[in-house]
């Protein structure tokens, strides 16, 4: 009986992630943490409990008291985020995953989750159709922890044993709890402000083209690694995993289709510069042969479902 610990489970990613591994594990099973409060869903469904994956004892006894068998280890600083308190987002980043993989070498966890980023790949990178296997030079803090986060995964896995898995996810796009401090926010940012107000002021320049995912595709396939057999990965870094790529402009007409009184503007920012060093198309073959990856929603049905669900949840 696998018994699971998910850090960050108040997060974009943790809050999906816990409902989703409740169904197949059972609710007892599966323990969701995190340094602020729940969903109510989350809180509903099993267990939830306070603990900071910065405070290493705290994690290992939390493991130990819980025979915790799998960890997905979901606690990031993004990367807009990131630039803005550099060394202590380098800090977080590094330390929480660390302390993750040292609990997996001391106890019975020796399975773990940890989502690495299309953020690894930086302006040197071919940006279309960008391989597994390429120049990584990235330039943001956020960028380099996740490139340092995955060598470190792939040497405990050799020297450990540890059974280390990881996706780069592109931005994900979801309805139920908002991203925080991301580049790729903006995605998700202009569907709240297209049911609000019908219009959005866009923080990237509108030929910004770049991958992303719908939650229910992001999930599926994180279980879906989690759960293949160790002999069919090739790979124990970061599967590149590509999604959809669109641009401002593209997302901005899709709305439009169901909104036609919907209007957008741009006013780049900061983050016009990490998007600009990252990747527009990601190239997953790996994922696909290794694993099977793949995805059911293209930019048409999740702009349908976006504005949809979050028109239920504004109460329009
Ligand atoms: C971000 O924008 O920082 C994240 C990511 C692509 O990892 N959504």
């Amino acid at each position: 009986m696998e018994r699971i610990l998910v850090i960050g489970s108040s997060g974009q990613i943790g809050s999906e992630l816990v409902l989703a591994l409740r169904k197949i594990y059972g609710g007892e099973n599966v323990f969701a943490t995190d340094i602020k409060e729940p969903t109510p869903e989350v809180s509903a469904s099993g267990p939830f409990d306070k603990l900071d994956v910065l405070d290493f004892n705290n994690l290992l006894h939390y493991v130990v008291r819980y025979n915790i068998t799998q960890i997905y280890n979901l606690a990031a600083v993004l990367s807009g985020n990131a630039e803005k308190i550099p060394l202590q987002a380098w800090d977080i980043n590094m330390k929480a995953l660390m302390n993750t993989l040292e609990v997996a070498r001391q106890t019975d966890a020796k399975k773990l989750f940890w989502p690495s980023s299309i953020a690894i790949f930086g302006p040197t990178t071919p940006m279309e159709n960008t391989p597994q296997l390429t120049v990584m030079e990235p330039n943001t803090v956020y960028g380099i922890s996740k490139l340092a986060g995955e060598r470190w995964g792939e040497y405990y896995f050799h020297r450990y044993g540890i059974d280390f898995r990881s996706v780069r996810y592109p931005g994900l796009i979801s309805y139920k709890t908002e991203p925080g401090g991301g580049t790729t926010d903006y995605a998700v940012e202009i569907f709240y402000e297209a049911v609000k107000n019908a219009s959005y002021e866009c923080f990237l320049t509108e030929d910004t083209g770049l991958p992303m995912m719908f939650m229910d595709d992001a999930i599926i396939n994180t279980i879906k690694l989690m759960q293949a057999d160790a002999d069919k990965l090739s790979l124990r870094s970061g599967y590149n995993m590509a999604g959809i790529s669109f641009d401002p402009k593209g997302l901005a007409a899709e709305i439009k289709k169901l909104m036609p009184e919907f209007t957008i503007t741009y006013k780049p920012d900061f983050r016009q510069a990490i998007a600009d060093s990252w990747p527009a198309s990601i190239n997953d073959e790996i994922a696909r042969n290794d694993w099977g990856l793949e995805e059911e929603y293209d930019l048409e049905k999740m702009t349908k479902v976006m504005l949809e669900k979050i028109g239920e949840k504004l109460g329009n």
